[in-house]
């Protein structure tokens, strides 16, 4: 089955926004046959849409989430800006160990339900991808059901789902103190158990003073080397491990967060080609002060991509297009590097070569919008200026 969009602004994303100003794209199946300007239409007599002259970009790309998870942390967030101390928080339960608590408590169907309007908020702004993390569960059972239920979104609505492994992103308080001990008996066991299950995709972990050392980290990446999953890294998010340089030697997809990155670490990167994953809105909720180097990534050509990081503790936002207007306007990343962050360069920190541009072979996962140039999506606040979203070739899934 062919049919032809027209009429359209195509951002297709190659080299730059890639405009064409008259375009059109030729889909047949869930692939696009051929994207050029219209004038230039191979003959044919499929089926047309009108676009209406409006913006076409490839589908957005969220390749940062912890999606899936229990609860919500609103009464912490509450008593923070009512003067509890971090102590305070922690021994009424707060933090990242109550999010650990009730995702494992919660069964598997409660898990999706719960996880199902937030990827509703995400599709309802053009994203046709998502990358989702474990890591509230630290134990080998409930690692199992976050991944079990990231799997499950893909028959639920039309998406796909990335999965990531992320045992090593807290140590949980049965094993306080013991880090190696907790990787020994439970995370990686779990990482092997999700595999041998078809439940990774790529391996990730959080090396920072409160989480993860990195010799630690070195003894999951090996892991993951083992099982031939590719790997990403949470680092130099509150301070310099240098566990950006870890993950690039390892041959890292990606480095996420970077606030404490340094010259060595961009090195390292951009000789590794790792993408660099900005998350301004765990910037913006931890008022961190520290901002990415982003001219430095820029310099060394390290590609750039742009995540929400949605999750209930640092980032407790759905918003890609937020997320992007956020890139820009805190640490000045120009709306077209934020677009690309959310489609191309996206689609390079998860490893996936058939999404992120307009182009022959690729998905034809595409978003629709009432806009006539590509920075208008970072330039609004609170603004979901989508038409429409094609997955796979079908208009409006
Ligand atoms: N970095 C973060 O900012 C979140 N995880 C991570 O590795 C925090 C997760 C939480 O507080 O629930
Ligand atoms: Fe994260």
């Amino acid at each position: 089955m062919a049919a032809i969009l027209h009429n359209a602004t195509l951002a297709t994303m190659r080299d730059g926004y890639g405009l064409i100003p008259h375009g059109a794209v030729v889909i047949e199946g869930d692939r696009i046959a051929w994207a050029g300007p219209e004038a230039d239409l191979p003959a044919t007599d499929a089926p047309r849409r009108d676009m209406g002259g409006r913006l076409v970009t490839p589908g957005l790309i969220d390749c940062h989430t912890h999606l899936v998870f229990g609860g919500n942390r609103a009464r912490e967030f509450e008593m923070r800006l009512t003067g509890a101390s971090y102590e305070e928080i922690a021994r009424a339960g707060g933090g990242i160990v109550s999010t650990v608590a009730a995702t494992r408590a919660a069964r598997e169907d409660d898990l999706l339900a719960a996880a199902l309007p937030r990827l509703d908020q995400m599709l309802a702004e053009g994203v046709t991808t998502v990358e989702v993390k474990s890591g509230y569960g630290l134990d080998i059972e409930t690692e199992l059901k976050m991944l079990r239920v990231a799997r499950r979104l893909p028959s639920c609505r039309d998406v796909t789902v990335a999965t990531t492994f992320l045992g090593a992103h807290a140590v949980p308080p049965e094993y306080a103190g013991r880090p190696d001990d907790y990787l020994t008996e439970q995370a990686i066991p779990a990482l092997r158990a999700a595999h041998a299950e078809g439940l990774v995709d790529s391996v990730d972990g959080f090396c920072e003073g409160i989480a993860f050392s990195p010799d630690q980290i070195a003894r999951v990446f090996a892991e993951a080397r083992a099982l031939g999953l590719p790997v990403k890294l949470h680092a130099e998010q509150l301070s310099n491990l240098h566990g950006a340089e870890l993950a690039a030697k390892a041959g890292a997809l990606s480095a996420d967060h970077l606030e404490y990155l340094d010259e060595g670490g961009i090195r390292a990167m951009a000789a590794a080609g790792s993408v660099a994953v900005i998350l301004p809105g765990a910037f913006y909720t931890l008022r961190e002060t520290r901002q990415p180097p982003i001219a430095g990534l820029r310099a060394a050509g390290v590609p750039m991509a742009v995540a929400s990081d949605c999750n209930p503790g640092t980032a407790p936002m759905t918003s890609i297009l937020l997320a992007m207007n956020m890139a820009c306007t805190l640490f000045r990343m120009t709306p077209q590097e934020a677009l690309l962050g959310a489609t191309a360069h996206a689609a390079r920190a998860l490893g996936l070569t058939d999404r992120g541009t307009i182009a022959p072979g690729q998905r034809a996962d595409l978003a629709v919008w009432d806009a006539t140039h590509p920075a208008e999506l970072s330039y609004r606040i609170g603004a979901t200026p989508l038409h429409a979203r094609i997955f796979g070739g079908r208009l409006d899934a």
